[in-house]
């Protein structure tokens, strides 16, 4: 007689109905011995002004600038942007493979605050506020621009996720081009709402909400939750509750409310492994060409690469890069050790 099937145990494949990708999940690998890299646990602590930092107020930058004494927030253009605005436009192709369009677009560079030492989860409330209204006012400037079709804000958070600099900052990057993982979410929530004429980020949302097993926190108008399809460990998505296409259109109480959910989630990152948690995140909104976006739904991505300790990270080589995604923690099992992190900050407590 054979057993039968518990996700709990048994190896299996989750669906990502985002990206129409699929994930290996074994969580029946969480007991193997470790004896590879590991990575520091505490960092120095870092001064709040830093003479020698690029971004820190009224220092000179590598690309010889000098940034303003802000007291807030600061954005610059990159001084070494990937795309730019002059590139002429054109295509080149020969024979049957070689092809490559002309890129355009705008890079640029935000800081969070002036203070050298901290970071977002580290910020109070009306400070990450701020960086909120930044990310709206940047995407609805930038989203103008007839030549700009995506805006992608991002931030690269502690070195061992490339990192540059420890001063709490993101970027934008805005493209003439819907980029790849963007086009794959704009494919599939089309898809999903010409079949169900609903957003599919709604539904799913609804769904959560009703089993609650992958929930992390949640207030009125934010939900941060593990996504049942999760590939990193700790991976989470922030989800606004009501019907959201651009970051702009966030409500004054929406953003306090968002800025809320950011510091609690921080918090439980920072505590889960008692250390400034390491991770990529970023802002998912609607192409910014115009037409009918009503299948999409606001979000934001973190991509954390923590797994087991503040010294053990998940690679993704090997199978991962050749084959599909493979993750042993379940997304069940990482939510539930998120809820568990506390919301006072361990340097706090
Ligand atoms: P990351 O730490 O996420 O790599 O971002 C830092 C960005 O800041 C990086 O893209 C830019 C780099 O090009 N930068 C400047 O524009 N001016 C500087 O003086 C140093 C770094
Ligand atoms: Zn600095």
């Amino acid at each position: 007689m054979t057993a039968r099937f518990d996700p709990a145990q048994h190896p299996h494949r989750r669906h990502n109905p985002l990206t129409g990708e699929w994930v290996l999940v074994s969580p029946h690998r969480m007991q193997r011995p470790w004896q590879g890299q590991t990575e520091s646990k505490r960092q120095p602590p870092l001064p709040r002004y830093d003479p020698d930092c690029y971004l820190c107020p009224g220092n000179a930058r590598a690309g010889g600038l000098t940034n303003p004494v802000y007291d807030q927030t600061f954005v610059f253009s990159n001084d070494f942007a990937a795309l730019r605005t002059e590139t002429p436009g054109g295509e080149f192709r020969s024979g049957r493979f070689l092809h490559s369009q002309a890129e355009t677009g705008v890079c640029r560079v935000i800081c969070f605050s002036p203070r050298h030492d901290l970071t977002l989860a580290r910020m109070g409330r009306p400070a990450i506020r701020r960086v909120i209204d930044l990310w709206a006012d940047q995407a609805a400037e930038l989203g103008q621009d007839p030549q700009i079709d995506y805006v992608q804000i991002f931030e690269n958070r502690g070195a061992i996720m490339g990192s540059s600099n420890p001063h709490p900052h993101g970027q934008v990057w805005a493209t003439r081009r819907l980029p790849v993982e963007p086009a794959k979410e704009d494919r599939e929530q089309r898809a999903y709402f010409k079949r169900h004429g609903a957003p599919m980020l709604l539904d799913y949302l609804e769904e959560e909400l009703a089993e609650r097993t992958r929930i992390v926190l949640d207030n009125d108008a934010w939900v941060a939750l593990v996504p049942y399809w999760a590939v990193w460990p700790f991976e989470t998505l922030v989800l606004p509750r009501r019907h959201v296409v651009q970051l702009a259109a966030l409500t004054p109480f929406e953003r306090d409310a968002l800025a809320d959910v950011l510091k609690r989630l921080l918090t439980r990152y920072d505590n889960l492994f008692t250390t400034s948690f390491p991770y990529s995140m970023g802002w998912h909104a609607a192409p910014t060409v115009g037409g009918d976006n009503r299948h999409w739904q606001l979000h934001a991505h973190f991509y954390p690469p923590l797994l087991r300790s503040a010294t053990v990270k998940k690679f993704m080589v090997g199978y991962e890069m050749l084959a599909t995604p493979q993750r042993d923690l379940t997304a069940e099992q990482a939510a539930h050790q998120l809820r568990l992190a506390s919301e006072v900050h361990f340097e706090d407590a």
